[in-house]
């Protein structure tokens, strides 16, 4: 087989990417070693920043998008029985957020790549890129027992954390920095009407979110320690441990139903440096994980998605190599801003196991100076709105 981008992972990444290749012109194959049903399981993300959003639009995803997802002018922070402030992002930047789905931009972009009857290979097998740093890279794979070999210009590795891309990169070259949580998120998908806005709670029994997919579906998360099993949390238990954790009048506007997803998060901050190696390219979950806290992670792979295919279309159109040999310092920016963002969010947000009362203290007064401060707010909503795209320079 011959393509010229070589793209691993059919993820929002991987799908992203070919899309917007594809509109620029550029073949590409996807190679994805689960099925679709399986990719179309995982519930994850839910909040775009503007700038996902405007990308979506712009590759002819905004539609359904447009039609089933909620914009919000920012998110609301509680601590305590009644102290809150509004992340007024709308007011701040004049951007706003839109709840939608990783799921339904997943369907979505399936569906966009059924309709330009893409080459999607699902349940791809031992996927391996080989020979990146050569002008003749290619990849191997096994599917539907038979091994093939498929040529490429490009390698895109957009096979998230525990994918096979990142590992191509040779550990003299790759440099990882990591911070991992003492606890994770237990999240919860009902078939309930959400609550108006999306709701952060810091309580002293731990960090507590609110969020939705649509006026019919809620999204709930609770920290939980890390070794918490899902078979302790009935829903019952669920449902009256966030009913603590949020104040009496939010609390008692929950309207508490079925599960009918419940699954637990680990929380880590990781960024692989650099972010290409030859003709190798990692974008997303492969490069970088942030925390939910900052509802980063989704919009950075997007971010990644929307620099790489700039630089592979600049390559095919023109012949000019600059932005490819500058994608990984220019995504980089954007994501350190996005990962220091996520782990003060993480910071403010959680309780820690092991802080200190000196820890606690100046946890309620960051709280305490954030409600009282508009400069701190703007600067927290500048960060939370996500960093404009950097122009092709
Ligand atoms: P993905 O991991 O989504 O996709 C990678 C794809 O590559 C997968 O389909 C995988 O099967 C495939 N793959 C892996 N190895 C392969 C191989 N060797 N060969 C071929 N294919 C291979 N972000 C938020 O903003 N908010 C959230 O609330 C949130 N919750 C999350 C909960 C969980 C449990 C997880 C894991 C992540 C969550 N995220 C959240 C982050 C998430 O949304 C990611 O940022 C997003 O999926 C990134 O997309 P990709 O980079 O495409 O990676
Ligand atoms: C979600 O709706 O899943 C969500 C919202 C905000 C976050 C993380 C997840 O920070």
């Amino acid at each position: 087989m011959r393509t010229q981008v070589a793209i691993i992972g059919g993820g929002p990444a991987g799908m992203l990417l070919s899309e917007m290749l594809h509109r620029a012109g550029v073949h590409s194959v996807v190679l994805e070693q689960r099925s679709r049903a399986y990719v179309l399981s995982r519930i994850r993300a839910g909040v775009l920043e503007q700038g996902t959003v405007d990308v979506l639009r712009a590759n002819g995803l905004g539609e359904r998008m447009d039609r089933e997802g909620h914009a919000h002018d920012g998110m609301k922070i509680v601590w305590g029985s009644s102290d809150s402030f509004f992340i007024d992002v709308y007011k701040h930047l004049g951007k706003r957020f839109v709840a939608y789905g990783q799921t339904n931009i997943q369907e979505d972009l399936f569906a966009a790549a059924d309709q330009r009857e893409a080459t999607v290979l699902t349940e791809a097998e031992d996927v391996q890129p080989m020979d990146v740093t050569s002008e003749r890279p290619y990849v191997t794979f096994k599917y539907r027992d038979e091994a093939i070999r498929l040529d490429c210009d490009f390698i895109a590795g957009c096979d998230g954390f525990h994918g096979v891309s990142r590992k191509t990169i040779p550990q003299g070259v790759l440099r990882e920095f990591e911070k991992v949580y003492p606890f994770g998120w237990l999240g919860v998908l009902s078939e309930t009407p959400p609550l108006p806005d999306i709701v952060y709670a810091n309580h002293p029994r731990g960090f507590a979110l609110a969020s939705m997919r649509n006026e019919r579906l809620s999204r709930y998360y609770l920290q939980v320690p890390l070794d918490t099993k899902i078979e302790d949390w009935s829903d019952d238990r669920f449902w009256s441990e966030l009913q603590v954790r949020f104040p009496r009048e939010l609390a008692d506007a929950v309207i508490t139903g079925a599960s009918i997803e419940k699954s637990i998060a680990p929380l880590r901050s990781f960024v692989a440096e650099p972010m290409s190696h030859g003709r190798l390219f990692l974008a997303g979950d492969a490069a970088h994980i942030v925390p939910p806290t900052g509802a980063k992670g989704l919009n950075l792979a997007v971010s990644d998605v929307f620099y790489l295919s700039r630089a592979m279309a600049a390559f095919y159109e023109r012949g000019s190599t600059s932005l490819l040999d500058g994608y990984s310092a220019m995504a980089l920016r954007r994501v350190w801003s996005s990962v220091r963002t996520s782990w003060y969010l993480t910071n403010l947000l959680h309780r820690f196991p092991a802080a200190s009362e000196f820890d606690q203290r100046a946890q309620e007064y960051e709280l305490t100076y954030l409600k009282s401060s508009h400069h701190a707010q703007a600067a927290l909503a500048e960060q939370y709105a996500g960093l404009p795209f950097e122009e092709a320079v």
